[in-house]
């Protein structure tokens, strides 16, 4: 059985319970809260010197680090990592832009609203660029159901993960209409779980 380390409120973490339960593998959960210290510990360290959640264990304990990284794996030979090749590249160019282009300022908002407010001053740099990645989707999502090809992929799961949350971030999600309906979409996956389910 799959071991997942990771935190409930997290949208990273979040991405790997949520494929789990849409692939219907059954998992143990480690709740591991940063904040409280969980990741810096000699143990957690072994997992992912990097101090960082989430982290999944295989079944025969090699941890696998980095959120979209277990999407590929967690996807290998699944609906949800196209065959063909330049599909499969496509997903990846998703799965990049949500780490390089939207995850540091969609994410990062919402944490600083959540739990840092006292670095609110880094709100509006954040808002604005994050506007610019959900402006992105926004356009593509206005001519696809979905990020790539016809059905949902890992490119869908990874980016649903903190735009379904942004206005947590301080975003307004009104003026992306077609961001709202691929957002209604996903919810509808067979095998779907909220974020705090
Ligand atoms: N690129 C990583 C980012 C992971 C990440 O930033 N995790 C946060 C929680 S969302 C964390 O563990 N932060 C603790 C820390 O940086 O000390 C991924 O996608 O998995």
């Amino acid at each position: 059985m799959y071991q997942v380390y990771g935190m409930a409120a997290s949208g990273n973490c979040y991405k790997v319970k949520l494929m789990l339960s849409l692939l219907g593998e059954t998992f143990t959960w480690h709740e591991c809260d940063p904040r409280q210290g969980a990741t810096r510990t000699p143990a957690f360290l072994k997992l992912n010197p990097l101090g960082k959640v989430p982290v999944l264990v295989l079944p025969d304990g090699r941890p696998l680090p980095e959120s979209n990284a277990i999407l590929c794996y967690l996807a290998e030979g699944s609906r949800w990592w196209p065959s063909d090749r330049f599909a499969r590249a496509q997903v990846l160019q998703w799965l990049f832009f949500e780490q390089y282009s939207h995850e540091p300022y969609v994410a990062v908002a919402r944490a600083i609203q959540l739990f840092y407010p006292q670095r609110a001053a880094e709100l509006p740099a954040l808002i604005a660029k994050g506007e610019a990645a959900l402006q992105v989707m926004e356009q593509h999502l206005g001519r696809h159901d979905y990020l790539v090809g016809e059905t949902a992929t890992i490119a869908d799961l990874a980016l649903y993960a903190y735009t379904h949350v942004a206005e947590e971030g301080g975003f307004s999600l009104r003026n992306y209409p077609a961001l709202n309906r691929w957002l209604e979409r996903i919810t509808e996956l067979p095998g779907f779980i909220p974020m705090q389910a």
